[in-house]
């Protein structure tokens, strides 16, 4: 899908365990700027709802699961994220979702830049106003 894809990362297993680096535009299409996390989701609640007029973020579920649905105004896909060495990259203009957060379920977040909430499109009316001049 466009601006949206799953990314595998490597994963350094040993008898003491794994190990995933991630380096920045090495791993991740582009400089890493802000981490957050996301965990302790109430059974049954949804986040996200919401897309990025300028940020790039890598999404990846470091325990649990979580379901991912994206959508453009020309295509819609769910990702189930349930491998910490696998990533969901959204690109700008993408809408997503995040619901069915299992119990545990700790999501991290690469992004490109530092919080700013003027960036964010939260009304999907007016994301797809925007998104259509530019799919
Ligand atoms: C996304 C998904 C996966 C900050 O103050 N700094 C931050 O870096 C972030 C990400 C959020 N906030 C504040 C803004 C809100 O008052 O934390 C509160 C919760 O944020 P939000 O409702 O946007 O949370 P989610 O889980 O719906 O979305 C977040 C990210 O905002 C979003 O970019 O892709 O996680």
């Amino acid at each position: 899908m466009y601006n949206c894809s799953l990314l595998k990362f490597i994963n350094l297993k040993n008898k003491y365990g794994n190990l995933t680096p991630i380096e920045e535009t090495v791993d991740v299409p582009f400089n890493i700027k802000r981490i957050y996390y996301i965990s302790k989701v109430p059974q049954g609640l949804n986040r996200g709802s919401h897309a990025h007029r300028k940020l790039h973020q890598v999404l990846i579920c470091l325990n649990g699961s979580v379901k991912v649905k994206v959508k453009n105004p020309k295509e819609e896909s769910e990702f189930i994220l349930d491998d910490a060495t696998v990533g969901l990259y959204i690109g700008p203009y993408t809408w997503s979702e995040m619901y069915e957060f299992s119990e545990g379920t700790v999501l991290l977040v690469l992004a490109s830049d530092f919080y700013n909430e003027s960036e964010y499109i939260r009304n999907f009316d007016i994301y797809m106003e925007e998104a259509n001049k530019r799919y």
